[in-house]
């Protein structure tokens, strides 16, 4: 059965409490959008207060560490994440793997742990514009989904793959329909080959990098994109819900 599109805004450094009130205008209004799964992943420091006021939606977070406790200064386990209401993580993203220079290997490690504390992924990936213009998106994208993807069960209903080209983040330029239409296909071919044709046909991958209202129809209309996940226009609930009244 085909999921619902997935619309994840991921707000990455930014919001205070006073931007619960975001969440809670997103969270009202998806109430009246029911065809579409709509979920926020704001800081650390305002999961567990979305969590309890914005009750509809999923709340998640941008990273977690791959250890269940410890001497890890200023990190956070999925465990913990957990307790303060994530129901799934963001991994992998181009900016965790650039300013921390985390590895595919990393990545999936943190990927388990997130399973394991019984929270769904969603899983980044992306190349840079001089490996697109050498011709390697494809091959580059679909190798680091092959190191960074865990082993699962139940991928269909606790993967979700996020594409993201990362010159196309933040800067207000997207890829073409054509271009995201043919990573999508690699990427589903992938996900075929690896946890078999039922299951890795119904793993939603969203697409990633400025995705906005004006141009979330023509994007979420894509051959296999299941959705978006959005950040700068996720920030306000009148443009993140745009993007979602886009999707179905
Ligand atoms: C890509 C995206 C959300 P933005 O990082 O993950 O951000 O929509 O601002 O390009």
């Amino acid at each position: 059965m085909a999921l619902r599109p997935y619309i994840v805004g991921n707000w990455k450094m930014n919001g205070t409490r006073a931007m619960l009130s975001e969440a809670r205008a997103i969270d009202r209004a998806a109430q009246r959008h029911m065809k579409v799964e709509v979920a926020i992943a704001p800081p650390y420091t305002l999961i567990h207060a979305a969590h309890r006021e914005a009750e509809q939606i999923g709340i998640g977070a941008q990273d977690c560490h791959p250890g269940e406790d410890g001497a890890f200064t200023g990190d956070i386990s999925a465990p913990m994440l957990a307790d303060a209401g994530a129901k799934f993580v963001i991994l992998g993203h181009s900016e965790r793997r650039e300013c921390h220079g985390e590895s595919n290997e990393l990545v999936r490690s943190k990927a388990e742990a997130a399973l394991k504390a019984g929270m769904r992924v969603i899983m980044c990936c992306g190349e840079s514009a001089s490996t697109r213009d050498a011709g390697k998106a494809v091959k580059f994208v679909t190798d680091q989904l092959r190191a960074s993807l865990p082993e699962i069960e139940d991928p269909d209903n606790l993967l979700t793959v996020a594409y993201e080209p990362i010159w196309a983040i933040g800067t207000g330029n997207t890829a073409t329909v054509a271009d995201i239409e043919e990573m999508h296909r690699a990427i589903r071919a992938l996900l075929v080959e690896l946890y078999g044709a039922e299951k890795g046909a119904e793993i939603r991958i969203l697409y990633g990098g400025s995705v906005k209202p004006d141009n979330a129809r023509e994007i979420l209309a894509a051959d296999e994109v299941g959705g978006a996940l959005v950040g700068g226009a996720s920030l306000t609930a009148d443009s993140f819900m745009g993007i979602a009244l886009a999707a179905g």
